[in-house]
């Protein structure tokens, strides 16, 4: 393979191209397609919620079902997960509550971060999900360390990090591939190609051919495949854990998919670029996987019509109660930070219990600080 062919295994008709190694059951196949819905439904749902100001902030994903749906389903639970902010749907594979996802974009008592991190920021740390992190790249030397921690206190469990193609142009996207390339650090790079870094298109983000062929100079195996084709992540991603797990060292994945909508709903795409999204709605993962299912009879009409209704049910009857919760307890800012409450942050503490329900923290107008 060339570092521009692409790994597919399902064409745009739903028909197999090539061989499914997967050996995934009808029903795992099932379970992907209706988190994939989930997915979307989500998404859809939570820019309406932005829109109508009941939530600050949100960024879509939609038309990248597939690489997040294909690649949550292959870690185990010992292994580390440090996503990007695109991909609840590797989250939700993985078992993270849509609940708890919803929570943590209105900041309330039940978000998990208590409302110290941005919306869309999630961190599970039952499912081995590192909190997601702003900065671009920053995540990507945290995994290859923390792989590399589990082999020295040699377990197999292995590390998935996921960036996008702007990730790449970051300091600690080099610094991480080549230590893990050194030290065959067991760690899993999954770069989600969506040709767009907010408004900057691939083509201006590197010279390179590919971003897979970044993974020569690192001397490590670089593999691009269809983002959009849930079976063939699947594959590529497994092929890759499992090489990571034997010790064998890490591996580059390049998923080429689209982001169809806004880089997140603070921004406008119509000012920077054309309809390609247009010619990307042809190439719907969802659509794409449907066709595959209904050929193999494992999925119909009615199927479909029954899951939607029941995933779009189930979020809202989430966010309904979710949007009832109180914002986190006030003492919390200084709770769960520190095991035991440093002198400086109890005295901060018994400062605000003092002056709280004063209005004296309410004035807009009073001097910092306050
Ligand atoms: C170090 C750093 N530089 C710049 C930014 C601003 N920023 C936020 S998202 C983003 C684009 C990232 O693009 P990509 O990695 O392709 O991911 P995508 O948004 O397409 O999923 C940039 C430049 C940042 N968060 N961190
Ligand atoms: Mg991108």
């Amino acid at each position: 393979m060339t570092s521009t062919d692409m790994l597919q295994i399902i064409g745009e008709s739903g028909q197999t191209v090539s061989e499914d190694e997967t050996g995934l059951p009808p029903e795992k196949l099932v379970e992907m397609y209706e988190c994939m819905l989930r997915t979307r439904a989500m998404d859809e749902r939570m820019i309406n919620l932005q829109r109508q100001g009941r939530i600050g902030f949100y960024v879509p994903s939609t038309g990248e079902e597939a690489a997040q749906v294909g690649s949550g389903m292959v870690f185990g639970a010992d292994d580390w997960i440090f996503p990007s902010y695109r991909m609840p749907g590797t989250l939700l594979m993985r078992g993270a509550s849509p609940r708890a996802m919803i929570a943590n974009c209105y900041g309330n008592s039940e978000d998990l971060c208590l409302g110290r991190q941005m919306p869309v920021h999630y961190s599970f740390a039952e499912q081995n999900v590192v909190s997601i992190s702003s900065p671009i790249g920053t995540h990507i030397i945290h995994a290859v360390g923390t792989a590399y921690a589990m082999r020295l206190r040699k377990t197999d469990a292995v590390a998935g990090v996921f960036f996008g193609d702007g990730g790449t142009s970051s300091n600690d996207f080099h610094s991480g591939m080549n230590f893990a390339g050194v030290w065959k650090s067991p760690c899993v790079f999954v770069c989600s190609n969506n040709q767009w870094a907010i408004s900057v298109p691939f083509e201006k983000q590197t010279a390179s051919e590919s971003v897979a062929v970044k993974a020569k100079a690192y001397g490590m195996p670089g593999v691009r495949v269809d983002g959009n084709d849930v079976l063939a992540v699947y594959q590529a991603v497994s092929a890759a854990v499992a090489r990571a797990r034997a010790g064998v060292g890490p591996t580059l994945l390049e998923l080429m998919t689209y982001r169809r909508g806004p880089h997140s709903s603070s921004d406008d795409p119509t000012r920077y670029r054309g309809d390609q999204a247009d010619e990307w709605l042809s190439r719907d993962p969802i659509l794409r996987f449907r066709k595959f299912l209904e050929r193999q009879d494992l999925w119909s009409e009615d199927r479909e019509q029954e899951s939607s209704t029941r995933v779009k049910d189930e979020l809202n009857a989430a966010i309904k109660e979710v949007e009832k919760l109180p914002p986190p307890p006030l003492d919390t800012m200084f709770t769960d930070v520190y095991a035991k409450v440093p002198k400086f942050l109890r005295e901060q503490y018994e400062h605000l219990i003092e002056t709280e329900g004063t209005g004296h923290e309410a004035d807009p107008d009073a001097a910092f600080p306050l």
